[in-house]
């Protein structure tokens, strides 16, 4: 294939591309959700490089990198550490123009003991329970200036967690919840910590304290004698459940008003010939057992209520059968409106779908569904054939087109 011919493919698969996309996520997820993250049993994982927004990041930014990522032309002191990382993916800030003391500190550039104020990451959380958060970052430091972080919460930055700080564990990745403090640059283990203040979501955030700081993962937990080691915990990521997808009315897409055979309609004193309510199917249905309940039409009525008064499209959700091809007639005041016969089927309970326009309805008029039970002679029963039961599930109620 030539290399036009490969242009025409790609566009034409870019035409189409979206269309799937589009069908799969109204089915199964939005899959234009950022990433977040919710709170398990006190612990919250989570992959640095999975942000959700990244701000003021006009002079420093953080960079995500993996296995694929290209290689850039910024001031970097170090190679590429993904092997070890978790989800062989973290993130870095860069450009770093200060990897040692050689270098010169350049305030709101290369450093900023201003937390908040550049290259400002967020996380959103999930938080069932409130209360105070232990924070650990899993960082990988080469050098003396590429070491010192901040976090905060919510637009937050409280001074228990700025300054995060690794002094030990050089050239690996490593664990760190230590506060640098003026008595003590390395700081201490287990002092950075959050307040989340009420259950619900909780902006996590994280800003640049020292460029060139790589950063791949970060933990908060409830507990604090916890220790992360290695790559820990696996991240605690929102993943959408799939939602309960309907299996009845299952072409009715626009709809003012649905009654329901079964609930919304009277079936007691409406005719000679009874139906009952087969909850299985949620259907009304004729009880053809009884050979008098044959060929005869049962009846089933509404009384239009004061919210239904105006003008309708009225929709009859019959069940097709195998066995028969039930008529059903639709009236108003004993007006019929509608004359209905299921087709044949190889689908037993299969939906069929019958449309009456531009009906008007006013306040206590009678509604009534008629159907009758029938057989078209083709499944053998008994010694004889099986009857079609007249089953109707609803009758929907939609604007007029
Ligand atoms: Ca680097
Ligand atoms: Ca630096
Ligand atoms: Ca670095
Ligand atoms: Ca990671």
């Amino acid at each position: 294939m030539g290399a036009k011919n490969l242009r025409l493919l790609n566009t034409k698969l870019a035409l189409y591309l979206p269309i799937i996309v589009a069908s799969f996520a109204a089915s199964t997820t939005n899959i234009n959700a950022m990433q977040s993250y919710y709170e398990d049993s006190g612990f919250v994982a989570i992959e640095a490089e999975k942000f959700s927004t990244q701000h003021l990041d006009a002079k420093r930014r953080w960079l995500v990198f993996s296995k694929n990522t290209p290689a850039h032309n910024l001031a970097d002191s170090d190679n590429t550490h993904y092997h070890d990382a978790s989800n062989e993916s973290y993130i870095e800030i860069l450009p770093d123009t200060r990897s040692n003391h050689h270098e010169a500190l350049v305030r709101h550039e290369n450093f900023t003991n201003k937390a908040g104020t550049m290259a400002v990451l967020s996380y959103p959380i999930y938080f069932e329970t409130p209360g105070k958060y232990y924070v650990w970052a899993r960082a990988y430091s080469t050098g003396s200036e590429d070491n010192g972080l901040h976090l905060g919460i919510n637009g937050q930055w409280p001074e228990s967690a700025q300054r995060l700080q690794l002094c030990e564990g050089k050239h690996a990745w490593t664990w760190s919840s230590a506060q640098r403090v003026s008595t003590n640059h390395c700081g201490t283990p287990n002092t950075i910590y959050i307040e989340i203040p009420h259950k619900g979501v909780h902006t996590i955030m994280v800003s640049m304290r020292e460029d060139g700081f790589e950063l791949d993962k970060l933990l908060l937990t409830k507990d604090k004698d916890y220790v992360p080691t290695g790559k820990d915990k696996s991240e605690t990521l929102n993943k959408p459940k799939h939602l309960q997808e309907k299996t009845q009315l299952s072409k009715v897409t626009d709809y003012t008003r649905i009654l329901y055979a079964v609930d919304d309609f009277t079936i007691e004193n409406t005719g000679e010939i009874p139906y009952y309510q087969h909850k299985a199917e949620n259907a009304l249905a004729i009880n053809a057992v009884n050979t008098t309940y044959r060929n005869k039409f049962a009846h089933a009525e509404y009384i239009v209520q004061a919210k239904d008064v105006g003008s309708h499209t009225l929709n009859l959700i019959t069940l097709a059968e195998t066995d028969g091809e039930s008529t059903y007639i639709v009236s108003i005041n004993n007006k019929k409106i509608g004359e209905f016969t299921n087709p044949e089927t190889s689908d037993d309970y299969q939906e069929i779908y019958f449309s009456m326009k531009g009906v008007e309805l006013a306040k206590d008029d009678i509604i009534r569904v008629s159907s009758k039970a029938v057989t078209n002679g083709k499944i053998p029963e008994n010694g004889g054939t099986a009857f079609a039961r007249g089953r109707w599930r609803a009758l929907v109620f939609s604007r007029n087109d």
